[in-house]
């Protein structure tokens, strides 16, 4: 190769290059820096979604299209390196979902899963399967791959609530499907609670096949109970120096994350607590219940309030600075990096 030219080499190379290309071939070497780099490379970018500013639009797009005619009336969290695509991580996607006073939200059902994390409002209900649970703030609610569902406010005020699907997850696979259920709301056919009478007490059924599959058979897991967790272990163990007291919720029938593809957590974090950095492959989005303080995304830092959103992208440092006790909740693709024995985390 060493008596051959450079320029000749390099035109010779081009050549190969174009006869390869209309039989939709390529060489890998051109490429394969990009395609296998050292560490994570991903679109996504820090943000953080002021509930203040959302608040307005909410309304506005309340006044301006109903529930019904929408289908779902969601403002979508669109992450700023991936505008127009629907997502809020490169496998995530994440929305702001309205119901006023009367509304339903029509029934219907698709492969991908969903989980509802309410963030004002109370006197809804989400079906899922025949089963209605009433929504408050701070509740984690699933929707379980292909189960029908539909939302309902028969209360007095409006509900907002933030929508988690695995769109980018069913998406890569091409597994998607979708159906409308024939009727705009599904008939009731279990009483409230029966879900977390028959799972969420440290029971099963005898004999109980999981109903949602690979999903947990809990679709509520309330506030008031994971709150009250996090105080009894903040009580009787040290808060972590990164993470403060962090919990993920999961499925009773295995042990492990609630739901298949997605991982959620509820944290706490101790009045004045700096936590130390952190970084782990799964970019995750929080959202603010309790307290306030502020949050190191990378480079970024940005202020937070109760029901602010903020996303953390993958293996991007983070660091928390809690002014007053604070509550956060979030969800990322970890149960998917899991399963294929992908996952990373780093302290420091
Ligand atoms: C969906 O079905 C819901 O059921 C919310 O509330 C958001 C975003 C994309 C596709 C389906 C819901 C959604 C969605």
């Amino acid at each position: 190769m060493a008596s051959v030219p450079q320029t000749k080499i390099s035109s010779a190379r081009q050549d190969l290059y174009r006869r390869m290309d209309k039989h939709n071939t390529a060489p890998l070497w051109e490429v394969l820096h990009g395609l296998i780099p050292d560490e994570p490379v991903t679109r996504c970018k820090p943000y953080l979604w002021k509930y203040k500013d959302m608040r307005p639009y909410i309304t506005e797009a309340g006044k301006l299209i109903t529930a019904k005619e929408a289908i779902r009336r969601v403002l979508v969290l669109e992450n700023p390196g991936m505008r127009g695509e629907s997502c809020i991580t490169q496998s995530l996607y994440a929305g702001l979902q309205l119901i006023l006073p009367g509304e339903i939200a029509p029934s219907h059902r698709h492969s991908q899963s969903a989980l509802r994390f309410i963030v004002e409002g109370s006197g809804a209900y989400t079906a899922v399967d025949g089963e209605r649970t009433m929504m408050a703030p701070g509740d984690f609610i699933i929707t379980p791959s292909w189960t029908f569902h539909d939302h309902g406010n028969p209360g007095n005020e409006p509900v907002v609530w933030m929508d988690g699907l695995d769109i980018r997850i069913v998406e890569l696979f091409a597994a998607q499907f979708h159906e409308v259920y024939p009727e705009e709301v599904q008939p009731v056919t279990r009483s409230e609670g029966a879900a977390t009478a028959r799972y969420g007490s440290g029971l099963a059924p005898l004999g109980a096949v999981a109903p949602f599959g690979k999903t947990s058979p809990i679709f509520n897991y309330p506030y008031a109970r994971s709150r009250e967790s996090l105080e009894l272990l903040s009580r009787d163990q040290d808060a972590d120096a990164c993470h403060g007291w962090k919990m993920q919720f999961t499925n009773p029938l295995t042990g492990g994350h609630a739901m298949p593809t997605i991982a959620a957590f509820i944290q706490l974090l101790p009045a004045k607590f700096k936590s130390q950095p952190y970084r782990c492959t799964d970019g995750t989005i929080y959202s603010v219940v309790e307290g306030g303080g502020s949050v190191i995304i990378g480079n970024e830092k940005y202020a937070f309030e109760p029901r602010d959103t903020f996303v953390v992208p993958s293996w991007t440092p983070v660091k928390f600075e809690a002014a007053a006790e604070t509550v956060l909740f979030s969800f990322s693709d970890r149960p998917g990096q899991e399963a294929m024995g992908l996952w990373r985390e780093k302290r420091g």
